[in-house]
């Protein structure tokens, strides 16, 4: 196992110190990167004493350390998944071969056009949740926020180091370029729509959380599947810290879900108003912001049909989540896949793709599939309550932005309606104007140890086997 140097000012586990010209770019890089924090980071906390786990090895048994840290003092570091000795390409058209330890001449674009999306996404995610510290919940949860945003924080040094290591000048020009977009910039925006969206409450928080940092877990997958080793290693590692971001999203969900129940059962009415002059979030409203971050992160995905997708695919850059231990074919040359496209008169076709152009597909699917455990598991909650309302995720065909579905104007169940229709229904279907000021009216923050605010019940356990009401952040 590769050990991590805690003296360098770069924490990492790649042998910086005898790499003087790369350890010097990126420590002309650090001094940035800490700028940004500083302004759009969770900065108004600087000053508070958190309880933070922070990566010091890449074993599987023991690679966190947790102790109390002021965010600004948190070790961002480079650390990569140990080498697979004797590793071979899993996929494409180079399958069986040894994987790369340097980009290929003639991939250098397209890696570096996936690298710098996977690592314009972890700036934008902290810079979106800037402010929520102020409206958090419970301490408890306001550390899981932070824990969240310095490892994201983390994700965006592990895509600079290669970035700055393998793509020379080209690769610290987008190192910079990452720190200059901003999310909801109109000018300067985030890649991806879904990190230019507000989040601006705590229940849209957990959904971000819950949706599209899965998005993350299957995108880090199939980047894991790489033949170009160094990111193949970066993003195995990214991924044991990925999960508890999702983690934080579903037991966020369930605990507003069991709040919900608790409150519907003191009162006797599962009626929304009702509901809310307790203070509480109504299961329709919960839906409705289910809806609105599903649909946006499924876009995440890119079209159905991609010359992207296939190309990335026979090069051997972007497989598919386990591709070792889940497909059977590695190369998909000749295999197809259905998929069910507009027919342009109002209805819907099913048409065929080569495999390899189908990819993003392949992936939004088995994605689909991983958002449905959550939901399953909150519907088992309300139903053991004696309730008959079911959570349900919208159709992949719902409010689409990007792909064959973009724009079509569908119901929830996916059935194409007319625009005027489903400008009709959309305060059914997403958050509107009086939802969103619902929610804004119950971000109180709630900073007492172990105390919740009324819309959210307490978690099951704490951090790290700390109760939950250690106090988790002092904020001084
Ligand atoms: N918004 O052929 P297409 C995470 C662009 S999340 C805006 O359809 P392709 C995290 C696309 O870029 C994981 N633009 O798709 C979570 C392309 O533009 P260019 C992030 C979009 O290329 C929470 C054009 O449309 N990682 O880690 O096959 C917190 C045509 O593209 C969108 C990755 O995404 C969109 N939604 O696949 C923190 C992995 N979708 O290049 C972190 C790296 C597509 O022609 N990225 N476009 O100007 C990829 O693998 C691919 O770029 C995509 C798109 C899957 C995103």
């Amino acid at each position: 196992m590769s050990t991590i140097d805690y003296s360098e000012k770069i924490p990492n586990n790649v042998d910086l110190a005898n790499d003087r010209t790369l350890q010097r770019a990126l420590e002309h890089w650090q001094p940035r990167f800490l700028e940004w924090w500083k302004e759009l980071g969770p900065n108004d906390f600087a000053n508070s004493d958190v309880y933070l786990r922070t990566a010091v090895g890449v074993d599987a048994q023991g690679w966190a350390h947790y102790g109390t840290v002021k965010m600004p003092d948190y070790r961002w570091g480079i650390f990569l998944a140990d080498p697979i000795a004797d590793r071979t390409i899993g996929f494409g058209d180079s399958f069986g071969q040894p994987v790369w330890q340097q980009v290929p001449g003639e991939f250098r674009s397209q890696f570096r056009r996936l690298i710098v999306t996977q690592g314009d996404t972890e700036p934008a995610s902290v810079e979106q949740q800037h402010r929520l510290g102020h409206t958090c919940p419970s301490l408890y949860d306001l550390r899981n926020l932070f824990q969240i945003n310095v490892e994201e924080g983390r994700h965006l040094w592990a895509m600079v180091y290669i970035l700055h290591a393998y793509f020379g000048r080209d690769g610290r020009e987008e190192a910079e370029e990452l720190l200059a977009r901003h999310s909801g910039d109109v000018d300067k925006p985030r890649i991806l729509g879904t990190f230019n969206e507000p989040i601006e409450d705590w229940l849209s928080f957990f959904c971000f959380c819950y949706f599209t940092d899965r998005d993350g877990k299957f995108q880090l997958k199939s980047l894991a599947e790489s033949s170009f080793d160094p990111l193949a290693r970066t993003c195995r590692f990214m991924l044991t810290e990925e999960a508890h971001h999702m983690f934080v999203g579903e037991t966020g969900l369930g605990r507003i879900v069991r709040r919900t129940l608790e409150v519907m059962k003191e009162i006797g009415s599962d009626g929304p108003e009702a509901i809310r002059r307790r203070g509480a979030v109504d299961l329709p409203l919960l839906q409705r912001y289910l809806n609105f971050w599903f649909s946006s992160s499924l876009d995440l995905f890119g079209s159905e049909v991609s010359s992207n997708a296939a190309t990335t695919f026979a090069n051997g850059i972007k497989g598919r989540p386990d591709e070792t231990t889940q497909y059977q074919d590695h190369v998909c040359a000749d295999s197809s896949f259905e998929i069910e496209v507009p027919d342009g008169k109002g209805g819907i076709i099913k048409d065929t793709s080569p495999m390899r152009n189908a990819m993003n597909e392949v992936l939004r699917d088995a994605y689909i599939r991983d958002c449905e455990i959550g939901l399953k598991r909150w519907n088992m909650q309300i139903k053991r309550a004696g309730y008959s309302f079911e959570l349900k995720l919208p159709s992949n065909r719902f409010r689409r932005a990007i792909g064959a579905w973009a724009n079509i104007p569908t119901d929830l169940e996916g059935r194409p309606v007319g625009r005027e229709e489903y400008d009709r229904s959309m305060p059914g279907w997403l958050p509107g104007a009086s939802d969103r000021d619902y929610v804004k009216s119950l971000m109180q923050r709630v900073v007492e140890p172990g105390k919740m605010a009324a819309w959210i019940a307490p978690p099951e356990r704490g951090v790290n086997n700390l109760p939950v009401d250690y106090e988790y952040v002092r904020l001084n």
